[in-house]
């Protein structure tokens, strides 16, 4: 046996041990203790895992190691979200089966992460473009589809339970679909869409940058579609309420709500001059409304044409033109230019009944609020940009308390927009007498507004949402076919559940035709349906579904992911879920975890899952930054084109002129993307997954430093060597100092490990190795050691566990327990002060970190009266 640490030895070795023996395989259901560690699984693409993969990989690796050992019972899969457009795009280019490079990428995938040493249970494995699994996908489709939402339960329910109107059911079988259609959580409607002639497809916002395709640059226009939608509106409520009851990062909570974006507010209607037509405006803001100087609408608002005037026509149609190349985010950046065009007319404000003019503007959405807004520079920043731009008059309606002068002159010579809060002033216009706001909150300014409004019928307080139905159809080949059948006398109908999967046909083209239908059109045989009863022909729905769709719901497949007969067995769903553990990028902080959540929620309204939210507990891992350099005009220079000269400076090697180091994204084009294969190769997994950890917390972001990463190889090393290389004293002779040491380490790292704080178990354990080499050591304490690293560094553990004599992996053995005995001297009592002034103590580990300390201090102190918060200055004297 070689005394030497060589991981190119080691890790295979251990790697084809677990494989072979199962080593990680989950219980069907698990024991007393359970815990469901879940990775985002990944879109397996063609460049293989980048480093990002591994870093939150290996966090939940470690903790699911932690809590085997703690007697959990653990689940802990893996997977690949599968379907997806780079497999299309190279099925278009090549003319191959998007399948056959999917499935050498999934390959691929495997070998990569086997290669990190993971913990998968890999007979649990998954693939969302495997038929016995979007199989499940369609029928929870189907789920959708066949329900509606009851606001006045606020939950869902069978479609057959949707009362039908005597007038509807007299009118026969059709008007009772048609009236159903408005109601079901999957419907067929009108929305608009990214709609791209050149590649014959809609396109999500995301794809189209600046008003051309993200791919080939072509021109992009927003069209109304018909298209199938998802009603996640309709749980609107429950996915901002329902955040409440889990543990997530608050960050991740309130990019949610944000995306919902729950506003109270009033709508106020506007006469046009003529009389003839009611326009609302939404706004938050109605104690403003003395303040309105003109009025904005969305280029498509439907009554554009109507207000434009003769005169004005022909550039309204220009901008509108202009307008429908922009996506939503494009018109709606902050500091974009406020552009739009007067339509020729005006409509009155029912509070003064003053004629404000009317602009088309395409800072106001149409899908948002009413599609229109009131003009309110004064308060408004948007506004503000608008009436500078096209010089309409600033009037202020409300300044705030003690700078009333100042401030009033201010925003009416056009130099400050007021957003904040304040006090109502004197209006110029009379006012009624329910109408005295001066001097009051802005605050009771909106309830009086709003009640004087509703009052004189000219409005109401609403509750609206930023959050659309989910646009549910892509023309797309490589996705899940969308269960519908579509009959030739005008009805559709969906598959029934037992005719799943409706597998993908295989086409010879994988481009979208001409007309922009889905590659699926031209599979001829395929749509044609005959419809068994009415023997009327039907054609089946061509779209196919988002690549969100798979990913909804893969965390329920694994519990039970070979069920022919069920998407998930009830019983199993009930002893494994929620998922307690999810770790993934912030980048999924709304898409990916909105969808599952509202997927879900319908399960569970539907009896189909026993939790009301899917994962308990989120975890964030943060981004992995590399190097790249900076010439003096400030632009990036690659990696490859710069050396280091003596005392630490770069220049290009090319010119010699001096570059600067700093830290940038990884990209291809700067030449400094870590590759995971590389690093394992030359120092191994162990010590790539200590340096992982060993970086910084899990949740930050952090440089990559290739020469850091060669002093945790050291201690690897160091460990190996040592423990392989020692003559063990007895236990009763072991020195009371690595007693201490080691009981400490255990207690320390347990809390640690607890905390996803793996950064400090590394240098704990370094601190423990270097006690260790002063004194001698019992073959038990070597053993507790092997034990305490073996989450963060499996195969040395398992490696030296075995020279230590035993024949079974360590993987069934259970966390070491910690002596109190050793651990008297080990706490100090703090002293805590507010202000000078004693006000507690509390007793906490001695080598506790800063950070700690201070979480500990917030927490001794709440409730008290003197509370101390996590902004305020923290002082914290040691050794004293
Ligand atoms: C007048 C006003 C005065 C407004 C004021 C704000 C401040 P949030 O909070 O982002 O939801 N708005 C309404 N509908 C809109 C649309 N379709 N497109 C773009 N903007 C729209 O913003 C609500 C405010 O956004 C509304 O209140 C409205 O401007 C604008 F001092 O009305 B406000």
């Amino acid at each position: 046996m070689t005394k030497e640490y060589n991981h190119l030895e080691i890790e295979p070795k251990w790697q084809a041990y677990w494989e072979e023996k199962k080593t990680f395989k989950s219980p069907e259901k698990p024991g007393e203790k359970k815990l469901y560690v879940l990775d985002m699984f990944p879109y397996p693409s063609g460049s293989g895992l980048h480093i990002g993969h591994p870093l939150g990989y290996t966090g939940s690796d470690i903790y699911a190691r932690f809590k085997r050992m703690q007697g959990f019972s653990v689940l802990h899969p893996m997977g690949y979200d599968a379907f997806g457009l780079p497999a299309e795009q190279h099925a278009i280019n090549t003319g191959e089966h998007p399948g056959e490079i999917t499935k050498q990428n999934c390959q691929r995938f495997t070998k990569q992460l086997k290669s990190l040493g993971f913990s998968y249970d890999w007979d649990r494995g998954i693939a969302t473009c495997d038929a016995d699994y979007y199989h499940w996908t369609q029928w929870i489709f189907l789920k959708l589809y066949n329900s509606w939402f009851d606001t006045s339960l606020q939950k869902a329910r069978p479609i057959s339970e949707l009362e039908i109107p005597e007038e509807i059911k007299a009118k026969g079988e059709k008007e009772i679909l048609n009236y159903q259609a408005n109601f079901r959580l999957a419907y067929y409607g009108e929305a608009m869409v990214n709609w791209c002639d050149e590649l014959g497809t809609v396109l999500a916002n995301e794809e189209v940058i600046d008003g051309k395709s993200e791919r080939g640059g072509f021109d992009v226009v927003r069209k109304p579609m018909k298209q199938w939608l998802l009603r996640i509106t309709a749980y609107a409520d429950r996915l901002i309420d329902e955040l409440d009851e889990i543990d997530w990062p608050e960050n991740i909570k309130e990019q949610q709500r944000n995306w919902v974006g729950r506003r109270q507010g009033t709508e106020i209607d506007f006469i046009t001059e003529d009389g003839e037509d009611i326009i609302s405006a939404f706004t938050t803001r109605p104690d403003t409304l003395f303040g309105v100087t003109f009025f904005v609408i969305s280029p498509e608002h439907p009554l554009v044409d109507k207000l434009s005037s003769q005169k004005q026509k022909r550039a309204v149609n220009e901008y509108k033109e202009k307008a429908s190349k922009l996506s939503e985010l494009d018109r709606t950046m902050e500091n974009r230019d406020k552009t739009g065009v007067f339509t020729g007319s005006y409509v009155v404000n029912p509070i003064n009944q003053e004629k404000v003019p009317v602009y088309v503007g395409d800072y106001v959405l149409v899908n948002y609020g009413t599609g229109a807004v009131m003009g309110v520079p004064a308060h408004d920043e948007r506004d503000f940009k608008f009436a500078k731009k096209y010089e309409i008059p600033i009037r202020a309606t409300l300044v705030p308390k003690n700078k009333e002068d100042k401030v009033l002159n201010d925003i009416m010579c056009g130099n400050l927009c007021w957003t904040e809060p304040g006090i109502m002033i004197k209006q110029t216009f009379p006012v009624s007498d329910e109408l005295k706001l001066t001097g009051k909150s802005n605050e009771e300014g909106k309830k009086i507004i709003t009640k004087w409004l509703e009052e004189n019928n000219s409005g109401k307080a609403v509750i609206t949402y930023r959050l659309r139905d989910w646009l549910f159809s892509r023309q797309r080949y490589w996705g899940e076919p969308i269960p519908i059948v579509h009959w030739e006398d005008g009805t559709s109908t969906a598959v029934d559940e037992k005719d799943l999967p409706l597998k993908l046909p295989d086409v010879v083209d994988y481009k979208p035709s001409s007309d922009g239908e889905s590659p699926l059109s031209k599979a001829t045989e395929w749509l044609k349906v005959i419809h068994p009863e009415k023997q009327i022909s039907g054609r089946r729905e061509t779209n196919t579904m988002p690549q969100w769709a798979g990913s909804c719901w893969y965390y329920l497949r694994f519990i039970d992911p070979k069920n022919k007969e069920k998407g998930w067995e009830p019983d199993l769903e009930k002893s494994w879920m929620p998922v307690d553990f999810y770790i993934g990028g912030a980048e999924h902080a709304v898409l990916h975890l909105l969808y599952s959540r509202f997927w879900h929620k319908v399960l569970f309204d539907l009896n189909l899952v026993s939790t009301a939210e899917p994962f308990q507990k989120l975890f964030n891992q943060g981004m992995i930054l590399s190097s790249a350099f900076k010439d003096n005009r400030g632009a990036l220079v690659p990696v490859d084109l710069v050396k280091e000269e003596a005392g630490g400076k770069f220049i290009k090697s090319e010119t010699g002129e001096a570059v600067e180091k700093i830290t940038a994204k990884m990209s291809k084009s700067l030449k400094n993307v870590v590759n995971p294969d590389d690093v394992i190769k030359e120092y191994g997994t162990d010590t790539l997954r200590m340096y992982l950890m060993f970086m910084g917390p899990l949740e930050s972001t952090k440089p990559w430093d290739s020469k850091a990463i060669t002093g945790v190889h050291r201690f690897v090393k160091k460990s190996f060597s040592y423990i392989s290389n020692l003559h063990f004293i007895s236990e009763s002779d072991e020195s009371d100092e690595v007693k201490k040491a080691l009981n400490r380490t255990i207690k320390k790292l347990e809390i640690d490990f607890e905390g996803v704080r793996f950064n400090t178990t590394i240098s704990s354990l370094m601190e423990l190795l270097n006690t260790f080499s002063t004194f001698e050591i019992s073959k038990e304490t070597a053993e507790k050691f092997v034990l305490l690293i073996s989450p963060l560094a499996p195969h040395l553990a398992e490696e030296l566990w075995s020279r230590l004599g035993h024949s079974n992996s360590l993987s069934g053995e259970p966390w070491p327990k910690y002596d109190e005995l050793y651990l008297k001297d080990s706490t100090v009592t703090v002293v805590l002060q507010v202000k000078g002034k004693k006000r507690a103590t509390v007793e906490v580990e001695i080598d506790i970190s800063d950070e700690i300390l201070k979480a500990s201090t917030i927490e001794s102190l709440k409730g008290t009266s003197f509370p101390v918060k996590g902004e305020d200055k923290f002082i914290i004297v040691r050794d004293k």
